[in-house]
This record gives C-alpha cells, sequence and structure tokens, in this order.
C-alpha cells in the first residue's frame, strides 16, 4: 500500500514509511494541513535549481486556498496582452532566424526561384524541419512565378500564412470536462516536465481548478521535492512517496486522493531518464495501465514536454513516446532564449499532434495555451 503525504517529507527508510502511511490514511485535507518545515523547504529548494523567485513559506506560512481564486477574474484580460508583448520578446532569436534571415536574404533582390531555394535552406537551419521547409517552399512558388509576391514583405506574409495554416491543422485539445480529469505528462530528462506541472497547476487554478498533484517520479528524492515546491506555490495537495517508491502505486493513489478529497484534475509527474530504455517505457506504460484500473478512462490526457532547444531531434522523441503511451498534446517548453523556435511548425507538421501550451521561461505565468496566430505573428 502506497502512501499519502502532504507537505512531508519522508526521509526513513521504506518500511518506516508504509507503516506511517498505514497510520495517516485518513488524509488531511490540503486546508487543514501543516505548513511546510524550513527544512523540507530549503531542501526542494536547493533541488529546484533556483527557479523558484518566491517560495511562499516564510512569507506566508499558512495555506490559503481560495486567496487564488479572487484574482483570476481581473487578471485575465490584462495578461492576455502583456503576454502576447511578452512572447514576442522572448522568440526574438526565433525571430531573428526566421524573419531577420528573410530580411537579409530578400534585400534588393528580385523574388524567383533562386531566392525561393535559398530561402528553404534558411527554414531547414531554423528547425521547420526539410519535410515542412520544402512543402510550404513549393507552396510559394505559384505565387512567385505569378509575380505576386512583389518584394521581402509580401513574402514573408505568404509564408506566414502558409506557417499559420500548418500550425491550425493540429488536433484540438481534449475536452477537460471530467471530474476528476487525469493528466500524465511524460517525456525525457531535463525538458521541464516538473516546472511545467507547477505551471499548468497555477494555470488551471486561476480557471478555478482543484488540482492535485501526483509525484510518480520516485526515482529521485530531489524530483518529489522539487514538485512539493511548486505545490506548495500553488497551493495543491500532492501525492508522494519515498524515492525508489512504485511510481504506479503513486499514480493509483494520486486518483484514489483526488477522488476522496473532491479535487478535480489530476495531474501526474513521470520520471524521463533514458528515453531509449525499455524499462523507461514499460514503467509509463504501467503508470497508464494502473490509473486506468483506479478510474476509468484515466488518464484523460497524456502530454509530452519537449524541450526546444534540442531542435529536430524532439521530433525522434515524440515517436518513441508515441509507442509507449498514447500521446494527446505537446507542452514546447524553452522557447524564450532559443532560435529554435521554428520546430514548432515541424512538430505540428509531421506528428499530426496539437502543440497545447508553449513555455517561455521559468517563472510561474510563463506557460501559454498555444495559439497558432498568435505564434506566427510573434515570429515575423
Ligand atoms: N528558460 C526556460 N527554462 C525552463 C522552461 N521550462 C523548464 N525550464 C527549466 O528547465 C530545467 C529542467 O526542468 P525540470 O522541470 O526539472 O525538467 P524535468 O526533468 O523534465 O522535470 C529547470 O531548470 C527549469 O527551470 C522554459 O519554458 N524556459
Ligand atoms: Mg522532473
Amino acid at each position: 500500500m502506497a502512501l499519502f503525504n502532504f507537505w512531508k517529507k519522508k526521509s526513513g527508510p521504506a518500511e518506516t514509511a508504509a507503516e506511517e502511511s498505514l497510520a495517516s490514511e485518513a488524509m488531511p485535507s490540503a486546508t487543514d494541513a501543516p505548513p511546510p518545515s524550513s527544512e523540507t523547504h530549503e531542501a526542494a529548494e536547493a533541488t529546484e535549481a533556483a527557479t523558484s523567485p518566491e517560495p511562499a513559506a516564510s512569507a506566508d506560512p499558512e495555506p490559503a486556498p481560495v486567496a487564488q481564486e479572487p484574482e483570476a477574474a481581473p487578471d485575465q484580460e490584462p495578461r492576455k496582452k502583456g503576454f502576447f508583448a511578452r512572447m514576442a520578446e522572448r522568440l526574438s532569436k526565433t525571430r531573428e532566424r526566421i524573419s531577420g534571415s528573410i530580411d537579409r536574404l530578400t534585400l534588393g533582390r528580385k523574388i524567383d526561384d533562386e531566392l525561393l531555394d535559398e530561402l528553404e535552406e534558411v527554414l531547414v537551419t531554423a528547425d521547420l524541419g526539410v519535410k515542412t521547409a520544402t512543402s510550404l517552399i513549393e507552396g510559394l512558388r505559384g505565387q512567385v512565378r505569378r509575380q505576386e509576391l512583389k518584394d521581402g514583405e509580401a513574402l514573408k506574409r505568404a509564408l506566414r500564412a502558409g506557417i499559420e495554416s500548418v500550425l491550425s491543422q493540429a488536433a484540438p485539445a481534449p475536452s477537460r470536462e471530467r471530474n476528476p480529469h487525469v493528466i500524465m505528462v511524460v517525456g525525457v530528462n531535463g525538458v521541464g516536465k516538473t516546472t511545467t506541472i507547477g505551471k499548468l497547476a497555477h494555470y488551471f487554478s486561476l480557471q478555478g481548478r482543484k488540482v492535485l498533484l501526483g509525484a510518480c517520479d520516485t526515482f529521485r528524492a530531489a524530483a518529489s521535492e522539487q514538485l512539493e515546491v511548486w505545490a506548495q506555490r500553488v497551493n495543491a495537495p500532492i501525492v508522494r512517496q519515498q524515492a525508489g517508491a512504485d511510481p504506479s502505486a503513486v499514480a493509483f493513489d494520486s486518483v484514489e486522493a483526488a477522488l476522496n478529497r473532491g479535487r478535480d484534475l489530476v495531474i501526474i509527474d513521470t520520471a524521463g531518464r533514458l528515453h531509449t530504455k525499455v524499462n523507461l517505457m514499460d514503467e509509463l506504460k504501467k503508470v497508464h495501465r494502473v490509473l486506468g484500473k483506479r478510474l476509468e478512462g484515466a488518464p484523460h490526457e497524456v502530454l509530452l514536454v519537449l524541450d526546444a532547444t534540442t531542435g529536430q531531434n524532439a521530433i525522434s522523441q515524440a515517436k518513441l513516446f508515441n509507442q509507449a503511451v498514447p500521446l494527446d498534446g505537446i507542452v514546447l517548453t524553452k522557447l524564450d532564449g532559443t532560435a529554435k523556435g521554428g520546430v514548432v511548425v515541424a512538430i505540428a507538421a509531421e506528428l499530426n499532434l496539437p502543440i497545447l501550451f508553449v513555455g517561455l521561461g521559468e517563472g510561474i505565468d510563463d506557460l501559454k495555451p498555444f495559439d497558432p496566430q498568435d505564434f506566427a505573428a510573434a515570429i515575423f
């Protein structure tokens, strides 16, 4: 039997922890859970690679679950505009790689077939992938021959329309109406899974969802401690066990806890070491299966997190993970500070999976639902 553990750090051996868990089977609710000890907090903070600007514990020791809700409504509109500006700013390297290169390429030149060949190369270098770049360029040739694209600006507008259409083809986001709705998050180490889960928890909390996190990356203690820091920041309960525990047992208990405590959104973190190794894939399959055993249809959404800075490698990662667990969508992280943002287009074109969110930084607000128009606008 696995254990529920809200805000508490397990450091004892498995047996002790399991006994404790049985003793504390009646789980404290998030609202009456004790505040984290400062010791737990320091340890967790250290593992978070200094990504947490203001962990709440010392300044604000009392969990205050309703405190987030009043923020939601007044926050939504101003954020939308501000976020677009922020996205445009954070995509500056990708924009420079794509839009800047086109400007240099077209300066004082006739838009002809030869120029299109060079543009194709630019797009490949910008990580759109050979297949996608070729098909976008082929789409432009007719217009160029008919001399409809007279200058660089017209060429950019046509290319932007082509990219928007590629980005808009993917399937829509899965419905999140179920209660509880279970999201399983997968991806290789370091792509940003745990950070993304923290941001998602924040995002959904602002929409009034009652989130619960499941720390199924039990490979290292630091992994669940990092998730716990996020749980505290977003004021969501977390189910975790000691390092080395069976991830599928934590997954089972997470759904169980959500059902018992009336939480309506469960987000499951998973391990990501060595995606080429069969055992990780087997572990993910088992977590997937066990979630479904506890709640029919769960997980209702499997999100693959990909790191934009890996460029085309992201595509092969997606294919591998999709063989193990059926993916419903992509979260593309670290689009800030990379010139490889063009991989968004390759992913949309080659994987037939919707890009649901993009990560634009390490902060709690640096996650945005993906919007093809906004994105295309930001890179041109
Ligand atoms: N710049 C940037 N860094 C990110 C983003 N998402 C995650 N990170 C950082 O990537 C590193 C690895 O993230 P983590 O969530 O631990 O990855 P995991 O191993 O997949 O769980 C951390 O330092 C994060 O702060 C993002 O969108 N932008
Ligand atoms: Mg992690």
